[in-house]
């Protein structure tokens, strides 16, 4: 088993070159290299200090590179989702860290990702150190959720033709009858960090969305083979030391791991990467 970073990391620079847009039905961004570079689209960038390191993006708002107050501070980003458009299993999931304060998520400040299409249908994550607003429909109030301060969270949100579900650190928050059909016309997710009032500094582990895999598949990114795309994230799963993730026997894995649980008792164990190996069929 090949586990160290070395490995993923070069497992990684395997998986950018799969992940490319309409080539792979998922796309992932692990911030290995800066948001740009990792294909999307930069919309706004002021007053941000923004540095990547060791596979995390930080964005750091202060008022020593210029005076905030004025909602100046932000780095913005952006991607059309149109090649999901129809897919009737489609998620997206991601775990940031903030330091920022609750009193700025009125103003969709510090953190946030947003999916949405002029549809109707929105679907909204703004993130603060201690606690979180999810928005699961256009035209009602969304819910806010403590989480504990000073370490990263999970957020995943799930679509099917007749319901939505939100989790965070895979535990089920919110599910519904969605607005509408989504990814559709014109659809597209940005993200953001951002400074109203007060400073913050947020870290970013990924971004990953696209077609929800078959769960005891080990085939992550949806496209016929068991690779070493696909081992990237099985190894996530094997392992329990981050938030969202319980790897282990005995554990239950999470929604984002049901693919790597090849005998369906929700754990993602080594008996699971026993049966991933013999379903590997090499190659990126
Ligand atoms: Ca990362
Ligand atoms: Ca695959
Ligand atoms: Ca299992």
């Amino acid at each position: 088993m090949r586990s160290d970073r070395t490995c993923l990391r070069a497992t990684w620079l395997l998986l950018v070159a799969a992940a490319a847009p309409g080539l792979a039905d998922v796309f992932s961004s692990e911030f290995f290299f800066d948001p740009v570079s990792e294909g999307w689209e930069l919309i706004q960038q002021i007053c941000a200090e923004t540095r990547v390191d060791d596979g995390w993006y930080y964005q750091r708002f202060d008022h020593d590179v210029c005076p905030l107050g004025s909602a100046t501070g932000q780095d913005a980003y952006v991607r059309s989702i149109t090649e999901f458009n129809g897919e009737p299993q489609f998620f997206l999931e991601f775990r940031v860290q903030t330091d920022g304060d609750r009193s700025e998520i009125p103003r969709g400040a510090p953190s946030g990702i947003a999916m949405g299409c002029f549809c109707g249908v929105i679907y909204h994550v703004t993130v603060a150190r201690d606690l979180v607003k999810f928005i699961g429909h256009f035209d009602l109030p969304g819910w806010f959720i403590e989480i504990e301060p000073g370490v990263p969270h999970t957020y995943r949100i799930e679509l099917y033709p007749d319901r939505y579900a939100f989790y965070i650190d895979a535990y089920l928050i919110d599910e519904g009858l969605p607005d509408g059909p989504f990814p559709a016309h014109d659809s597209r997710i940005s993200w953001r960090g951002k400074s109203w009032y007060l400073p913050c500094e947020n870290a970013w582990d990924y971004i990953r969305y696209g077609v929800i895999p078959v769960d005891g598949s080990g085939d992550y990114d949806s496209d016929a083979e068991v690779t070493l795309d696909d081992f990237y994230f099985v190894h996530e799963c094997l392992t329990n030391q981050r938030p969202g993730v319980n790897g282990g026997p005995g554990n239950d894995a999470g929604p984002a791991c049901r693919f790597a649980d090849f005998d369906f008792d929700t754990d993602v164990d080594l008996l699971d990467f026993a049966a991933f190996q013999l379903t590997f069929t090499g190659g990126e």
